[in-house]
């Protein structure tokens, strides 16, 4: 089957998956002051580069079981296929059996082009099925990156090994630098063989994550600093993470919110911790922007996710499926190569463009109104590819965009039921409808492909407009126009003097 730039089939079928995009700390833009050998790094890896996220894909293999720490957000299972978080698992894979679905996988979706370690425990408390796993993969797909994700208090010890396996991609989860803080958040580490609890935990977990960060600086290899926000413990205190980390060389901060339900059987499930609200989360995004580049398009994957950020295709890639599989990873090679070139046309196409668009001659992406118009927050439905491309009632998410005048940038995901599902179900639709009405609150437009007469009457009695016509446009022309025909339509707070189009021109 001939697959297009993002592994569609010629029906438009997702054969790459259904998800979705966004604008991050690292978007485009963001990667064309850094130097060519860091851009290589991180043009093709979807959470390192927000553009690259439309694109390509990631996969884990949960090659990980145990865990040298305990986190009071944790609790692994291994069966639960209903739950979307870090440390939640269906399959445990030995590394034979993760090296095969890894071929599987990039054979099947030519788009994905990391392959990540990062559990369900913590793959450097596992060291030997990690790196056995990355030898492998190393020798036998060199085409594919190798990254992975860790607690740091075992990282000092393994940084010669992940430099050997040119693992050039590493995520320690800092969420703290003052071992108060961090005695609320790890009950104990398990340290020279004993476990080791409170403050002197923290101390010790704080110290092997500051030097495992310096020494991977140190050797070129590009750091990522995973942060969970945690209402009321360390939210004040995270400005102060990313400002160490960014001095000591990280290259992107990604601020999580806490995932907490007592259902889950985590401490701070069952005590009744809140997670933060979206807004508390952007604020705290936005005040550490100043600090480093954030990243915004995280979607907090499991340990054995499969596809675009966003969506899970590990269904398909159950071991006794992959056991039917005959893989001729040679020729996948060449496939995946012609696949990613397209992507890179394409890519650098939308950056000529864009460039096009942002000079004086052109109409300008960014600075199109007056500075009295307020910023308006827009939600989009996409299937991926950086369009508006979904229809309304087939979206599990929505990306969330601010226009205001000084652009468009991407502020977030937010989950949703599905409103279609393909039965007549009133009750089920309406409490889906009722549950994205509830998740878009803040946004006042919605882009999507298309979108039926019922809730699109419901949307608009919320206050939230609807909006079918910019389908397959891109998403930041399509919201930048939006905005301007709200500017156009007098919804926006505009100076009375200066016409829409004057400012457009402006
Ligand atoms: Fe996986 Fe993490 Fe590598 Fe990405 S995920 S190990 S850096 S390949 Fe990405 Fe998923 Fe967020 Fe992680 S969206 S949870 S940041
Ligand atoms: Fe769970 Fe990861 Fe914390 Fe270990 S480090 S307890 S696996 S969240």
């Amino acid at each position: 089957m001939e697959l297009n730039v993002l592994g569609q089939d010629e029906a438009g079928h997702a054969a790459g998956g259904g998800c979705s995009a966004g604008s991050c700390g690292s978007s485009d833009d963001q990667l064309a002051h850094l130097p060519e050998h860091i851009r290589e790094k991180v043009h093709n890896h979807p959470c390192y580069s927000e553009e690259a996220h439309h694109y390509f894909a990631r996969m884990h293999v949960a090659v990980a079981p145990a865990c040298n720490i305990q986190c009071h957000y944790c609790n692994r299972k291994y069966d639960c296929a209903n739950e979307s978080r870090p440390g939640v698992v269906s399959e445990l894979l030995d590394p034979l059996q993760a090296v095969k679905k890894v071929k599987a996988v990039a054979a099947t979706i030519p788009q994905m082009t990391v392959l990540g370690i990062a559990g369900p425990g913590d793959p450097l408390a596992n060291p030997q099925r990690t790196f056995e796993t990355f030898r492998m993969l190393s020798e036998q797909a060199p085409d594919i990156k190798l990254c992975v994700s860790t607690n740091g208090l075992a990282l000092p010890d393994c940084v010669d090994e992940l430099a050997r396996h040119n693992i050039d991609h590493v995520t320690i989860t800092i969420n703290c630098v003052d071992p108060d803080i961090g005695a609320e958040i790890y009950p104990w580490i398990y340290w020279n063989n004993k476990r080791v609890r409170g403050r002197k935990a923290a101390k010790i977990l704080i110290e092997r994550q500051q030097k495992g960060l310096e020494m991977l600086v140190e050797r070129g290899i590009l750091v990522k600093v995973n942060s969970v926000l945690i209402p009321g413990v360390n939210d004040q205190h995270l400005k102060e993470v990313s400002r160490i980390v960014k001095a000591k060389g990280a290259f992107l901060h990604n601020v999580m919110p806490l995932i907490a339900e007592a259902e889950h059987g985590t401490f701070y499930g069952v005590m009744g911790q809140r997670s933060p609200e979206p807004e508390e989360l952007q604020d705290l995004q936005d005040a550490c922007a100043g600090d480093m580049n954030m990243m915004r398009h995280c979607r907090q994957c499991r340990a054995d996710a499969v596809g675009l950020l966003g969506e899970d295709r590990g269904d398909e890639f159950t071991l006794d499926r992959i056991e039917t599989m005959d893989i001729d990873y040679e020729a996948a090679m060449v496939k995946r190569a012609a696949i990613h070139a397209a992507i890179k046309e394409e890519l650098d196409e939308r950056a000529a463009k864009k460039a096009r668009l942002a000079t004086p001659a052109g109409p300008r992406l960014v600075g199109v109104a007056d500075k009295h118009h307020r910023p308006v927050l827009m939600a989009v439905a996409t299937s991926g590819g950086g369009l508006v491309n979904q229809h309304f009632g087939h979206a599990r998410e929505f990306l969330v965009y601010e226009a205001s005048p000084a652009g468009v940038r991407f502020i977030g995901h937010r989950k949703v039921e599905q409103y279609c599902v393909g039965n007549d179900s009133c009750g089920d639709k309406e409490s889906a409808l009722s549950g994205s009405i509830l998740a878009l609150r803040g946004c006042e437009a919605v882009l999507c492909s298309k979108i039926g007469f019922e809730p699109w009457g419901e949307l608009e009695a919320a206050g939230i407009q609807p909006n079918g016509e910019h389908a397959m446009e891109p998403i930041e022309e399509a919201v930048l126009a939006v905005y301007q025909e709200m500017i156009a339509g007098g919804r926006l707070d505009a100076s009375p003097e200066r016409t829409a189009e004057q400012c457009l021109m402006a």
